[in-house]
């Protein structure tokens, strides 16, 4: 069964709720409102990772994720933490999450890789090109889907060396990092492949510019291109949806489900 990862952002520029919730008490309400809609993992991040974004000094990164964290750690979820710094994950492990999401697969940073091993901390490994700031400038593949795999394999052999069980490895494509719209359809179509590397996949396509990029819609009116791309991730095998509209995303998996078996 598909498990929904809700995305908590305490940022003031995440690209599609920067700001919403950068009050340590709406981002914890907000928490506890994705649980209600069905999420059984939240996400919580404090440094934007869209493309253009400024890095974030480690001091105020952690002092906006630690105390979303320990007022979200018994609501009934699994907390994650959102970051690439051990630091950060560090405090956020200390507060009660039990995930680290690290957008740059513990390349990073290179405490983080020893800590997570140490914590026995899930991990995800997530595929980027480039960083942040200009990952969307050209980004150029051969074969997108077969440099991906060949990216994340990498990265568990990587991971599992440094102590992380292979059970506690999550990887994911990284819809829109470092992906033309073309890229992105082509990794989503052929999921399975990545299943091959025997690890639960993590997808987020929640509210991403490539179905902007369809249809001229913004960010906050991505809803159906979310649900359409996060069902098919479901069908063809991921185990994670990171989305921002738990509620209506639970509804379609639900239904997904029923239909499927
Ligand atoms: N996308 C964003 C941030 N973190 N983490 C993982 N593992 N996968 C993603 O696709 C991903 C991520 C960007 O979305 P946001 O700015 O709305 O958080």
């Amino acid at each position: 069964m598909t498990k929904l990862m809700g995305v908590v952002n305490v940022t003031p520029d995440s690209f599609s709720d920067g700001g919403l919730y950068l009050d340590p008490e709406a981002a914890i309400a907000h928490g506890l409102e994705l649980i209600a809609a069905g999420a059984e993992i939240l996400d919580v991040g404090g440094e934007s990772t869209r493309p253009g974004a400024d890095p974030v000094d480690p001091e105020e990164e952690l002092r906006r994720v630690v105390p979303v964290v320990e007022g979200l750690r018994d609501a009934g979820a699994e907390i994650s933490v959102d970051t690439s710094k051990g630091p950060v994950a560090a405090a956020a492990l200390e507060a009660g999450a039990t995930i680290v999401n690290d957008v740059t697969a513990l390349r990073g940073d290179p405490e983080m890789a020893p800590l997570c091993a140490e914590r026995g901390a899930t991990v995800v490994l997530m595929h980027m090109l480039g960083k942040p700031r200009t990952m969307q400038d050209d980004p150029q593949y051969g074969d997108v889907v077969a440099e991906v795999k060949a990216f994340l394999a990498e990265r568990l052999a990587a991971a599992v060396t440094a102590g992380i069980a292979m059970e506690d490895v999550w990887l994911d494509p990284g819809i829109g990092f470092g992906k033309t719209g073309a890229h992105n359809m082509e990794l989503l179509r052929r999921l399975g492949e990545l299943r091959e590397l025997g690890c639960p996949l993590v997808i987020g396509t929640s509210r991403k510019s490539f179905i902007g990029r369809l249809d001229g819609s913004g960010p906050g009116e991505r809803l159906g291109g979310t649900i359409a791309s996060s069902v098919l991730a479901a069908a063809e095998g991921a185990e994670v949806l990171r989305v921002h509209d738990v509620a209506e995303l639970s509804q379609a998996l639900a239904v997904t489900a029923a239909i499927l078996g």
